[in-house]
């Protein structure tokens, strides 16, 4: 009897412990937040010919902050929306290369004490460094973000200003020349404005 209520008792005290374990995890996993796609947008602007400026987008973004306090932005480079189905697969193809550079990505590191913190309903400017890899290129972007904490579970990060981004950082010059002649133009500009807005939903 005494050894089957000592079994007992050790099962109780291991379910409590599992309990106990999984709980925390789910605490540790509420301060993950991960891209809400649908709902967030990254736009870059074109000029061409001096004056013809268009805005293009890309379809497919994907991205997360950890609870380890990194964010991170995937741009899958192949879902550009030009609004040309030629001038996609061109840009995909003969600038981007995505066969071998198939998405950009975006890393830096967030206060998430400070984020955690933020009230609902306001919003915050931040200066942030972060990293831009892109066509096999990593280079700084200093900028400042503008965060707004929709709700209890969900924030959205937009640019404060355009960030500009010029093709000679990242090896896109000729690939933008080769473009300029196929489309018979006589200018494409090498600065590219780039505007977004993310939001962040916890899981
Ligand atoms: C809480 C907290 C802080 C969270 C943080 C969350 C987080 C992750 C935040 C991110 C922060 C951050 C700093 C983000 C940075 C985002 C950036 C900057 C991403 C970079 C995006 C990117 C890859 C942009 C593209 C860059 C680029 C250089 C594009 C070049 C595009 C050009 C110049 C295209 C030329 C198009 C053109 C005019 C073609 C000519 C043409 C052709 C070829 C044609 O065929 C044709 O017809 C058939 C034409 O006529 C219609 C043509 O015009």
């Amino acid at each position: 009897m005494n050894t089957l209520m000592g079994k007992v008792k050790i099962r109780c005290a291991l379910l409590f412990f599992f309990v106990g374990l999984s709980g925390s995890e789910t605490l540790l996993a509420a301060s993950d937040y991960a891209l809400d796609s649908e709902n967030s947008s990254l736009y870059f602007v074109t000029t061409r010919q001096t004056h013809d400026i268009e805005n293009h987008f890309f379809r497919d973004l994907s991205g997360s902050i950890s609870s380890n306090g990194q964010a991170t932005l995937n741009i899958n480079l192949g879902s550009v929306e030009t609004g040309v189905a030629t001038r996609n697969q061109r840009v995909r193809d003969l600038l981007f290369e995505v066969g071998t550079f198939s998405q950009a990505t975006v890393t830096l590191p967030v206060d998430l004490a400070r984020l955690s913190s933020q009230a609902s309903g306001s919003a915050e400017t931040q200066a942030v460094s972060a990293t831009l890899d892109l066509h096999g290129v990593f280079s700084n972007i200093d900028t400042e973000l503008v965060i707004t904490r929709l709700s209890d579970t969900t924030i959205m990060v937009q640019n404060a200003s355009p960030i500009l981004i010029r093709a000679g950082d990242f090896n896109l010059t000729s690939g933008i020349d080769t473009l300029r002649n196929l489309a018979n133009l006589d200018v494409i500009s090498y600065t590219v404005p780039v505007n977004f807005t993310l939001l962040f939903s916890t899981q």
